[in-house]
């Protein structure tokens, strides 16, 4: 999704992002910021906070909305399959409670969080520009970001005809 006809202008967002694998979610990030500055949301409008890995996202997330200070919520992560179960759990947890939190607070939170079986595989989809994947979960969250203000009947200053 790459829609910058969107302006999130007046518009508030959180990135949370993950630590862990952070070669690949640092790049997630730049992608996101990036995103969210060419969608047009201010940088003093922007926060971003790290946790530890992806299984703290949903944690965060949901915090974060609970504060009433944002529109949406960015969520990036990296989970790379090894020999553990790890993997299988923390992505359904990661997943179920992203969907959890995000329609428990009505805040939209979407999800950056990349599942593959190799770092080569989370890389590429980590590059510049926007087949990022950080890029793509940004730009989702200005567009879930206008919907939702648009159906409150509250449309951000910068919303187009
Ligand atoms: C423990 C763990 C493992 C094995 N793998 C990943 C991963 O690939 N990606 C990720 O984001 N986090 C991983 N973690 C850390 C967990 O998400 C979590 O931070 C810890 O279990 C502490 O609760």
């Amino acid at each position: 999704m790459t829609d910058l006809s969107l302006s999130g202008r007046g518009l508030h967002i959180a990135v949370v992002v993950s630590r862990y694998n952070d070669f690949v979610t640092a790049r997630l990030r730049a992608g996101a910021v990036e995103a969210l500055a060419a969608c047009g949301v201010a940088d003093e409008d922007v926060t971003v906070l790290e946790v530890p890995g992806s299984f703290e996202i949903p944690m965060a997330a949901r915090r974060a909305a609970e504060t009433g200070r944002f529109d949406a919520i960015v969520c990036l992560g990296c989970l790379i399959r090894g020999e553990t179960a790890h993997f299988e759990y923390i992505a359904a947890a990661a997943s179920r409670g992203l969907m959890t939190a995000a329609t428990d607070t009505g805040v939209p939170m979407t999800f950056g969080i990349l599942t593959t079986d190799s770092a080569e595989q989370a890389l590429a989809r980590a590059g510049s520009g926007p087949t990022n994947k950080g890029w793509e979960s940004a730009v989702a969250a200005v567009e879930m970001a206008l919907m939702f203000r648009n159906l409150a009947g509250r449309p951000p200053e910068g919303l187009q005809e």
